[in-house]
């Protein structure tokens, strides 16, 4: 066979699952015609018609694609036209596991004040960044019981995304992602070790690597009235250095009422979790609920504090004018954790909206959450849990089966790779309440799509797959001198939302699937951020602990 290299060709660069749903997508060349799987020797296995020809608009290109998802034997194969091999692909039982494990892993990576040691980290190690033991009373934040300038420790917790600052609302929604998958498959967790100093303390390690950052968010909560601030930062974005090297002054900055209730809704999860493990290093169970209804309590007397940039402070902003979602969020795990009839009440009278999840739009975690409760859909229920959750999967299974790449995206945010590991979280969801496997397969299909089965053909993991991201937007990547990216890193994707980063005309055509650069000045879509990788982390290993069940 002659290998071309005159058409497109893209799929998983990866290995797919043996369950996956196996695709690989083929310039409208060749449409409808007919194609074959050859073992790595040559030997036949399938054939098939490549599907016909369909425009994509947020692409602007025309792509049929070659379907092979009855092959479920591990190997490499070839898929063949004619007398031209388009592409060789793998399919491997372990390959999920291998690459959730390095998502999970980046989030070790991302730890702040502490030492990543060599036996941990390899040729990542590093110093300790960012002790964060005398943080600032910033005057935004200033109140009767803290003065400004005043001085309160809070050390631990990730590094937001390519920048070294802590922001609360960010890390509830990644917090409460990496519990939720605990929540739900703490069977599948018990043997997944990520080599981090914790591994062997008998408990899980995905629940020890999240615990890392939520003890850093208990730490943000005033004692004295509950409120909780909304970020931990620097005044402005440090240059491109190693985390030690960064010796700005470190300041909290303002309470508001959006992280003070994702605070209270992560604690309430988090109480659950706790209160049913007995190590005798975990934050205690009763403290941490009574924190989270100590933050519920300060938002009811504080209910509408929004966030406002203090004019001499520059960092991300995490801005949100509509609260309701995080009310509803709040009120639902609270309720889960206690049973009182006040949370109920609450709930009973929402009007909230249920959408996608992501920082800023957080009703539908509660839905997550209240839908593995027992009893919540009967008539006297509390909040109708499933028709929102399928009626806002449907609507995204059905993009997913009209799109020429078969995939659910109808637009490109900022992150839009994240937006999609979160379509993929809510197929999950539908699936488990449904049993319709159409939602199994849509969420597979969106690895593939971030994997590489993508206009672009490209992987947006590091450290995985042929044409991987290298240049990416983040401080320890650049300044460690090391070539390859810390790996294990999904970056934001596709977006025509700030092309100006690196300057519009430098970005590819006008089409949003297309609007991604491998460039660090690209913040816009080539940086990372634990609110991208943690639902990225749930839809790979959710996947594989239900097709290994
Ligand atoms: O993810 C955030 C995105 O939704 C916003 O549109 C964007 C601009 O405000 O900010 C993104 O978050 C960044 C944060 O503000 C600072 N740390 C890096 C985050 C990822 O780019």
């Amino acid at each position: 066979f002659v290998t071309t290299a005159a058409y497109s060709q893209y799929s998983s660069q990866t290995a797919y699952h043996p369950n996956s749903v196996k695709r690989v997508f083929l310039d409208e060349h060749f449409s409808g015609k007919d194609f074959m799987i050859l073992s790595e020797e040559g030997d036949f296995v399938i054939e098939g018609k490549v599907s016909k020809a369909k425009f994509w608009p947020e692409s602007g290109t025309k792509t049929g694609f070659a379907d092979f998802s009855e092959v479920t034997q591990e190997g490499s194969y070839q898929v063949v036209v004619g007398d031209e091999l388009l592409a060789k692909v793998d399919i491997d039982n372990g390959q999920y596991k291998k690459l959730g494990k390095s998502l999970l892993k980046s989030f070790y990576f991302a730890r702040a004040s502490f030492e990543l040691k060599e036996a941990y980290a390899g040729e990542y190690a590093r110093l300790a960044g960012h002790p964060d033991d005398e943080v600032i009373i910033h005057s935004s934040a200033a109140d009767k019981n803290r003065k400004e300038g005043m001085i309160i420790s809070s050390p631990g917790g990730w590094y937001d995304a390519g920048d070294y600052n802590k922001y609360m609302v960010n890390s509830g929604i990644s917090t409460y992602t990496l519990f939720h998958l605990y929540d739900l498959y703490e069977y599948y967790f018990r043997d997944i070790y990520l080599n981090i100093p914790e591994s062997g303390n008998g408990i899980s390690d995905l629940l020890d690597e999240t615990l890392y950052n939520f003890r850093w968010m208990l730490s943000m909560q005033d004692p004295n009235d509950g409120g909780v601030y909304h970020k931990l930062t620097s005044k402005r974005f440090s240059g491109m250095m190693m985390p030690h090297e960064d010796d700005l002054k470190r300041y909290v900055v303002m309470k508001t009422t959006s992280a003070t209730l994702d605070f209270a809704a992560t604690a309430a999860k988090a109480y659950r979790i706790l209160k049913d493990l007995d190590g005798g290093e975990m934050p205690d169970a009763p403290s941490v609920l009574q924190q989270a209804e100590n933050a519920w309590e300060w938002a009811m007397k504080n209910p509408e504090v929004l966030y406002v940039q203090p004019d001499d402070i520059k960092t991300g902003q995490y801005k949100d004018k509509e609260l309701g979602d995080e009310w509803f969020w709040a009120a639902a795990e609270l309720f889960a954790a206690t049973g009182e009839e006040k949370y109920r009440d609450f709930l009973k009278k929402s009007t909230v909206k249920f959408s996608l999840p992501q920082w800023g739009r957080v009703s539908t975690l509660g839905l997550f959450s209240l839908s593995m409760q027992d009893g919540m859909n009967t008539p006297e229920s509390t909040v109708n849990v499933e028709r929102p959750l399928l009626d806002m999967a449907d609507r995204f299974l059905n993009i997913y089966k009209k799109s020429a790449y078969k995939v659910p995206l109808a637009r490109f945010p900022w992150g839009s790779n994240g937006e999609l590991s979160n379509i993929g979280i809510l197929f999950i969801h539908a699936y488990l309440l449904s049993e319709n496997t159409e939602y199994l397969e849509a969420a597979d299909a969106c690895v593939g799509y971030l994997m590489g089965a993508n206009p672009l053909g490209q992987c947006f993991v590091t450290g995985f797959g042929d044409k991987s991201p290298v240049n990416i937007h983040d401080r320890r990547s650049h300044a460690d001198e090391i070539a390859e990216p810390i790996p294990g890193l999904l970056v934001g994707g596709p977006t025509m939302q700030a092309r100006k980063d690196c300057g519009p005309e430098n970005y590819p055509g006008t089409y949003p699937a297309l609007s991604y650069l491998d460039e660090e000045c690209s913040y816009s879509t080539n940086e990372v951020a634990i609110n991208w990788n943690a639902p990225a982390v749930f839809l790979v290993l959710a996947l594989d602990a239900i097709y290994s069940k």
